[in-house]
């Protein structure tokens, strides 16, 4: 089964997109899938595929084929596997062209919450069509994780060679922080989160820090904490031991560069949350804000996965930090807590990365189960 459609609604923020261009990319690239990917607003999508024209109906991008999803499309054939990505309701056109033998899939939400397990791979029916219910996941009883084959291994090349680390920040324009005793922090998050508390927690510690901020809704935030209306990428702002360099939004491969070049990094939704995560440094997670404080189960969620074998005092500071992040009670105390574990956590978040990185990922897992499925196998 060799012609993928994928469908992608892009609800908000970059994390739909961002999932479903980094699978499409996976797919072609190491399984020779041949993707259409059908995105509903070219115009946010372009900020993560930079070549797209947003002028074109159809184009080739990096092997792939992008198409607009409005109501002006007609389809003429479904793929033999189509990805209705994290429920984004698959057109009626579409459906009608479906027949039993084409899988139909729909790729879930990301969640470490223990329910995942006994959901994933279940299936209904829609007429004499099957909808089958992906879940990525932190088990190998679940879909896995996103991981390209060669990230884990990239990043800890940038991680040991100041050669690598010194050509990045060169060419992001920004001199290499060569004092070993300065911390490099990233940050992508909400801007509901206590941004201005961090801030001041980072500027009036005892540790250095050169804080690197994309362009994102958060500027208006970080701007505000210096006193100023308006930042842009290329900024350099200080406070007494905070450097914060604006950067501009950075394409997903050298967003994983500033990952992998960072001691800590910020981040947020699903996808900045799994990449932070191959980086193989420490990181505090922004859950993406649901209602009735689900987001808040499924951060203890993941804090019960990936934390259970920490340290106690490690643990307990990295726990209370992500809770102060997510809940916007950010304080110094916090910050510094975190801080006086971050070696603890260096170490053990590098053996957490290998440990989830022998597992199969789930570009791979997606492929085996449809052909499963194809064989009638399941
Ligand atoms: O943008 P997000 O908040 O996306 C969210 C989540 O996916 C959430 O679960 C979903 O419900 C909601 O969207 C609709 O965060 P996320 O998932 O981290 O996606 C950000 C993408 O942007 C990711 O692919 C990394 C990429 N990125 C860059 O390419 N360059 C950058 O400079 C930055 C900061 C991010």
């Amino acid at each position: 089964m060799r012609r993928w459609d994928i469908f992608c609604k892009i609800v908000d923020n970059f994390g739909d997109i961002g999932v479903c261009w980094r699978l499409a990319k996976q797919l072609e690239h190491e399984h020779a899938i041949n993707v259409r990917l059908w995105i509903d607003d070219l115009n946010i999508a372009r900020q993560l595929i930079a070549a797209l024209d947003t002028a074109q109906r159809v184009q080739r991008v990096d092997n792939i084929t992008i198409a607009v999803w409005d109501a002006d499309t007609s389809f003429d054939q479904a793929a033999e596997v189509v990805i209705e990505a994290f429920g984004c309701d698959l057109p009626e056109s579409y459906l009608t062209l479906l027949q039993p033998d084409n899988i139909w899939i729909n790729l879930e939400y990301l969640s470490a919450e223990p329910w995942v397990e006994g959901f994933h791979a279940r299936n209904s029916k829609r007429g004499d069509l099957t909808r089958h219910f992906f879940f990525p996941g932190f088990t190998r009883a679940t879909g896995g994780l996103l991981r390209e084959h060669d990230i884990v291994k990239n990043n800890q090349k940038i991680a040991s060679s100041k050669q690598l680390q010194s050509d990045f920040f060169r060419q992001l324009n920004l001199p290499l922080n060569d004092d070993s005793a300065t911390l490099n922090i990233s940050l992508f998050s909400y801007p509901h989160a206590p941004i201005s508390d961090l801030l001041s927690a980072m500027a009036d510690s005892s540790t250095k820090i050169s804080c690197y901020v994309p362009t994102t809704s958060i500027l208006p935030k970080v701007a505000a904490f210096f006193g100023k209306e308006f930042i842009t990428a290329g900024d350099h702002l200080r406070h007494n031991n905070l450097n914060l360099h604006v950067l501009p939004f950075l394409s997903q491969a050298d967003y994983d560069k500033l990952l992998a070049n960072c001691d800590v990094n910020f981040v947020r939704g699903e996808d900045s949350w799994i990449r932070a995560i191959w980086a193989g440094k420490p990181f505090i997670w922004q859950p993406y804000l649901q209602t009735e404080d689900t987001h808040l189960l499924k951060l203890k969620a993941f804090l019960d996965v990936f934390y259970s074998g920490c340290e106690g005092a490690a643990q307990q500071a990295t726990i209370a930090m992500h809770n102060a992040w997510a809940s916007q009670q950010i304080t110094a105390s916090t910050w510094q807590d975190y801080l006086s574990n971050i070696n603890t956590l260096k170490t053990f978040t590098v053996q957490q990365t290998s440990a989830l990185a022998s597992q199969p990922d789930l570009a791979t897992n997606l492929v085996i189960y449809i052909e499963k499925l194809h064989h009638n196998k399941i």
